[in-house]
């Protein structure tokens, strides 16, 4: 990974706002993306102060030798006791005057800590100077997020061979999370959802102690991790021969998913990219029962910039080669069941390119 190009684009923004410094204040995992992705750190506590001339990363005892090996490019420091206070004294020491720092990450109660400790510095807020660089990916990164997502389509692949009636969608989630795990995963990319029957129709269902049915649609929404990236899957299975309306529920939305696959370019907003797949589904009279956004970023966070939804903001969400995006429309009937279809893709110069490669048409077991 390129940190320095990474930090020289960082400073760039810092001088645009007329700052003396940035820092990255990751307390308890609070920050944790944006520092390893600025410098390589994966520790749960780290301090990064950035200035035209200065990266150095304070951390404590449990990382200094970690935090040295993972980011040899910048400075580490160890230190102990109050970090607003250590803090501080390091931005008296280097003569800092203007602070920016991440409000989307910060808590209040620590903002107001550092000032307490720091009264002599002007803290100023910035809106995710890091999160706004992390948006496109370069290839190393897209290597990583293409090996997790071969892998996330391999435990597919096992699903079918393993889910069968009787099974719980507890058991189904654990199985899956196993084999991931047993194939290189680290962890999981977010808690997987497994719903059958009804549960399917909550888009955001947890897993339960309900069992596998036949004659049920099984949704599940899976992702594992590689080298701190993630994949992001949707695929239903019937139980059994599919009805003919769970059929038909199906097709409407793999067109609707074709139609933003085949219809996304570059330089579209998340707003028309959403309504791609919308106009399919609302004109099957279904728009009603697709009451999520069309898809989100994926990178070393499972749900990150940019937006594809109604509610995306069409002078932010826009569209550029080497993002990462989900493209996920779905149709949620209360109390029948629901079907979402998600592929992980990549925008390129002439439009999509798909990452996973799960089968499309309705798998039955
Ligand atoms: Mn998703």
């Amino acid at each position: 990974m390129d940190f320095q190009a990474r930090l020289a684009q960082l400073r760039q923004a810092i001088r645009g706002e007329g700052l003396d410094a940035f820092t990255i204040i990751n307390l308890e995992g609070s920050d944790s993306l944006n520092l390893r992705y600025l410098t390589g750190f994966s520790g749960s506590f780290g301090l990064l102060i950035l200035t035209q001339t200065e990266q150095s990363l304070l951390t404590d005892s449990r990382y200094t030798e970690r935090a040295k090996a993972e980011a040899p490019q910048v400075q580490v420091r160890e230190v102990k006791g109050n970090w607003a206070e250590r803090l501080s004294e390091e931005l008296k020491a280097l003569g800092i005057k203007r602070l920016g720092l991440n409000s989307r990450t910060i808590s209040l109660y620590d903002f107001n800590l550092l000032k307490e400790k720091a009264p002599e510095v002007e803290l100023v807020p910035l809106e995710g100077p890091v999160e706004r660089l992390r948006l496109r990916k370069d290839e190393e990164e897209l290597e990583r997020i293409r090996k997790a997502a071969e892998l996330t389509d391999r435990a597919f692949e096992h699903a079918l061979g393993f889910v069968r009636p009787g099974l719980s969608e507890l058991e189904v989630a654990w199985e899956l999370e196993k084999f991931m795990r047993e194939q290189g995963s680290e962890g999981i990319a977010f808690p997987f959802i497994v719903a059958t029957g009804s549960n399917s129709a909550l888009p955001h269902a947890t897993p339960g102690e309900r069992e596998i049915k036949r004659g049920e649609l099984l949704l599940l929404d899976i992702g594992a991790r590689c080298g701190g990236y993630c994949a992001d899957l949707t695929r239903m299975i019937a139980i059994g021969r599919p009805s003919k309306r769970q059929l038909e529920v199906y097709e409407v939305v793999r067109r609707a998913q074709e139609a933003a696959l085949s219809g996304i370019k570059p330089g579209m907003d998340g707003l028309e990219a959403d309504k791609l797949a919308r106009a399919v589904i609302q004109g099957a009279s279904f728009g009603d029962a697709f009451g999520h956004g069309l898809g989100h970023g994926v990178g070393l966070a499972v749900h990150e910039g940019p937006r594809l939804s109604p509610f995306a903001d069409p002078k932010k969400d826009i569209l550029e080669p080497g993002m990462v995006v989900t493209v996920e429309p779905g149709i949620y009937l209360v109390g029948e069941f629901g079907v979402r279809i998600e592929d992980l893709t990549v925008v390129r110069a002439d439009g999509l390119e798909v990452l996973t490669a799960a089968p499309k048409e309705l798998q039955a077991v």
